[in-house]
């Protein structure tokens, strides 16, 4: 499994709808992203910055990118557009982390 760690930023004023869409995330979205080899995924809000970091494991990088251009996950970009921060394809602005230490 290849563990992944991002940030991302949510509007100052939209963290409870942020965490309130995604305790209701569509079904579909989650089949998805399991089909796309995505395990364990978890994001955390600090609340004084605004920002996100998201982990996740996945099976493959290749099958994870490919997630981004599916039909639901392009839905739930625009979804998600107006509560945090986006670039023009309205994919979220995402900074990738490196691992610079893990304990099984
Ligand atoms: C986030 C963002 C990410 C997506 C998760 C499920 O708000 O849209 O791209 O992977 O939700």
């Amino acid at each position: 499994m290849i563990r992944k760690a991002f940030v991302m930023k949510v509007y100052p004023d939209k963290h409870d709808e942020y965490e309130k869409r995604h305790k209701k995330i569509w079904p579909e979205m989650v089949e998805e992203l399991k089909n796309h080899g995505a395990h364990n995924y978890s994001i955390f809000l600090d609340k004084e910055t605004n920002q996100l970091f998201a982990y996740l494991e996945i099976e493959d990088e290749e099958k994870w990118r490919k997630m981004a251009e599916t039909d639901i996950n392009q839905k739930w970009w625009t979804y998600m557009e107006n509560v945090m921060e986006t670039n023009s394809d309205k994919s979220p602005i995402s900074k990738d982390l490196k691992e610079v230490f893990h304990m099984e």
